[in-house]
């Protein structure tokens, strides 16, 4: 019933879609577009059931890229005080704490344009050390070249996170020094290897609705989808030039979570930064809107994340349980 036994891989999904088809799922009536999101997560997924990952910034801020968004970046002047990449033992004890907690997945993030010589191989290090802690592996590291991505495979990497962030058109005023063709050749390489892709990216960072559904699109007709698809409120942060966007309209982001579902039925969307600004109410419409994966922990990268206490209550109140 939730996935196709036979190839592993679900049958009937769609590559195709153009951004008016995708328009027009945005358009619709907003009960219409929550029922239908609904009955496709059902077929594809326990719907109480979420997927936890735990984050950990294994090295913070001192980044050379100027993502609009972004804190870590040297081009702005955010409160983050840059730090160098954590010792292997550090990252270890910080997994076991999160797989002690709950989580199923241990995520690694690095403020680089790219992993280089020795902190790689530390890197490397850290992915055989977490799987030997019996948890699932994911790093987000910036651009790979395809060997780097083979080595991760080797090393035991179960996903890695890159994102496209948001549509091709909006994507210029957003980052000047990565384009658009860099990241899906990045996608490419981990996707060649072997591991598995998750990749999404922000919404609230002033683009239109067009802009969503292009964005959404760039991800769906990618075959395979990515298994994975964090969609992320952007988390405004002082020093950087997008600390003063205008707020989204949440049921805005409802939608952009429900058409993810109804594109890319059988792939984790994760609600993903940005659940500390939303009340419970809201974060319960995107579950019933078919967000089946969180980050859990009291920390995003550099920004906070819920308390555990209050996700765990949370659950509870949803009747959900960790996937
Ligand atoms: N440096 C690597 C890279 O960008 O390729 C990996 C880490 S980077 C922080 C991972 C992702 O976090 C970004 O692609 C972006 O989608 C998300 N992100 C960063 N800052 C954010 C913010 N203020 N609000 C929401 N999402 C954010
Ligand atoms: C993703 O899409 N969101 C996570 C993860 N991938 C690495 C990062 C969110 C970062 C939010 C801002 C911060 O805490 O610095
Ligand atoms: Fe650097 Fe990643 Fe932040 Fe961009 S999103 S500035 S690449 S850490």
């Amino acid at each position: 019933m939730f996935t196709a036994a036979t190839d592993q891989r679900p049958q009937g999904l769609r590559h195709d879609w153009r951004r008016d088809e995708i328009e027009a799922l945005f358009a619709r009536p907003f009960n219409d577009l929550l029922f239908e999101a609904q009955q496709v997560h059902r077929r594809h997924f326990d719907p109480n059931a979420v997927q936890v990952s735990t984050l950990l910034s294994i090295k913070t801020g001192g980044c050379p890229e100027d993502c609009g968004y972004c804190p870590q970046s040297v081009h702005h002047d955010a409160p983050v005080e840059p730090e160098a990449l954590l010792d292997v033992e550090a990252v270890v004890a910080a997994a076991r704490r999160a797989k002690q907690g709950g989580a199923s997945r241990f995520c690694m993030g690095a403020a680089w344009r790219n992993p280089r010589g020795r902190n790689f191989e530390r890197v490397l290090e850290m992915v055989e050390r977490v799987r030997g802690e019996g948890l699932e592996t994911c790093m987000t590291l910036g651009m790979l070249e395809a060997e780097q991505a083979q080595r991760l495979k080797q090393a035991g990497l179960d996903y890695y996170n890159h994102n496209l962030d948001t549509s091709p058109e909006f994507y210029g005023e957003i980052i000047s020094t990565r384009t658009y063709q860099e990241r899906l050749d990045t996608l490419a390489h981990v996707r060649q290897a072997g591991i598995n892709v998750c990749c999404g990216g922000i919404v609230g960072m002033g683009e239109s609705r067009a802009d969503r559904a292009s964005f959404l699109r760039e991800l769906a007709n990618q075959d395979p989808h990515p298994e994975s698809v964090p969609i992320n409120q952007l988390v405004r942060v002082e020093g950087t030039p997008l600390a003063g966007a205008q707020d989204l309209d949440p049921f805005e982001f409802v939608r952009t979570i429900a058409v993810a579902r109804l594109l890319m039925p059988a792939s984790h969307v994760r609600l993903s930064a940005g659940r500390e600004q939303m009340n419970d109410e809201l974060q319960a419409l995107c579950f019933l809107a078919g967000a089946n994966s969180i980050f859990y922990g009291e920390r995003l990268l550099t920004t906070d994340n819920p308390d555990t206490d209050h996700d765990r209550r949370l659950f509870e109140r949803l009747g959900l349980h960790p996937a």
